[in-house]
């Protein structure tokens, strides 16, 4: 065992999973598709350590979901109590995919310290057990995830060099988002009436998002990322009690990118489980997209990322240098 560090970055799918078919596997009922947002990064270090210690951000922590993927893959390997330190460089747990690249880094940096010898897609598999939208943080660029069965595969539909895109995020709240992913899911395939017609129009969206993203055909994958969105957002306001993640601000961003568009600019809104907006553009208008999402009424700040590579393992021998493989 040596201690390692790995990082990942967040991803944002624009054809959005919100259900499971089986929840103590943690298999998503659809499939999904994402990009990688390559400017935001969580970073984790493992060591052995007397007893199991998690820090997440500076604050040790006890966190279930952590708690019962060290269990499952305890099951599979021999570990020693772990001293886990993970620290992003965004807002956690507020629809931005902290729990994404915190699976990613925490399943990369695990399998290099104790070399389990893990393939790619075993990793991927690891990570989505502690969170399904993990999967798509081990590859970079855009990612499809697809299961079939109680398994599942995700692949790198294009690469981060392949489509020169970048997302200006609208951080519209400071707060921390009021039912998270797991629950939220569970209410909707539960409560809500419409439950079966989302998983049929996204399993549709799904082929056609796969074809519009191979094409690089921007107004094709416009239309089908705003229709996921706002078809998940009408599940969770179907689903008993309400989930409501949007506020005053995410509805002007919503006004505002419509406006862009029309006005010729090609950037297209997307929302995760929370109230910040993603506004997917060309990457030569990322800075025109940004300044005009600063001046809408609620944003407090705009964060522009650039298209992400892969989870990649940090080398300890060098601070700061990252392997190349
Ligand atoms: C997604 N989200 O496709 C969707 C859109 C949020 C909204 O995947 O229960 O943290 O841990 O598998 O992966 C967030 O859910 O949920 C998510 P679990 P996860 O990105």
């Amino acid at each position: 065992m040596h201690a390692a560090t790995a990082y990942a970055h967040p991803n944002i799918a624009l054809v959005k999973y919100w259900g499971k078919s089986n929840d103590d596997l943690n298999v998503p009922a659809t499939p999904s598709l994402a990009l990688t947002l390559g400017d935001l990064r969580t970073t984790t270090r493992i060591e052995a350590a007397a007893s199991e210690v998690v820090v997440v951000d500076g604050h040790q922590v006890r966190d279930a979901k952590i708690e019962r993927w060290l269990e499952r893959l305890r099951g599979a390997f021999n570990l020693p109590p772990l001293r886990i330190e993970s620290s992003s460089d965004f807002p956690a747990n507020s629809g931005l995919a902290s729990s994404a690249s915190g699976f990613a880094a925490l399943t990369l940096a695990i399998s290099s310290a104790f070399d389990l010898d893990l393939s790619l897609q075993e990793q991927c598999e690891w990570a989505r057990f502690g969170s399904g939208s993990a999967a798509r943080s081990l590859h970079g660029g855009f990612v499809a995830l697809e299961s079939e069965g109680d398994v599942c595969r995700a692949s790198q539909i294009l690469d981060e060099n392949e489509w020169n895109l970048a997302i200006a995020v609208a951080i519209t709240s400071d707060s921390v988002k009021s039912t998270g992913s797991t629950a939220g899911m569970t209410a909707s395939r539960e409560t809500s009436p419409f439950y079966d017609g989302w998983l049929r129009a996204t399993i549709e969206a799904f082929d056609l998002g796969l074809v519009a993203v191979k094409n690089k055909d921007f107004d094709a994958l416009a239309k089908i990322a705003e229709a996921s969105c706002r078809q998940m957002h009408a599940l969770m306001l179907s689903t008993e009690p309400a989930l409501i993640y949007w506020n005053a601000a995410t509805l002007n961003c919503i006004d505002a990118v419509t406006r862009m568009r029309k006005d010729g600019i090609n950037v297209f809104y997307t929302i995760d489980a929370g109230s910040h907006v993603k506004a997917v553009c060309e990457a030569d208008v990322v800075t025109r997209v940004s300044e005009q999402l600063s001046r809408v009424d609620g944003v407090h700040s705009v964060i522009g990322s650039g298209i992400g590579g892969p989870a990649q393992i940090k080398d300890s021998s060098s601070p700061g240098k990252v392997s190349d493989d």
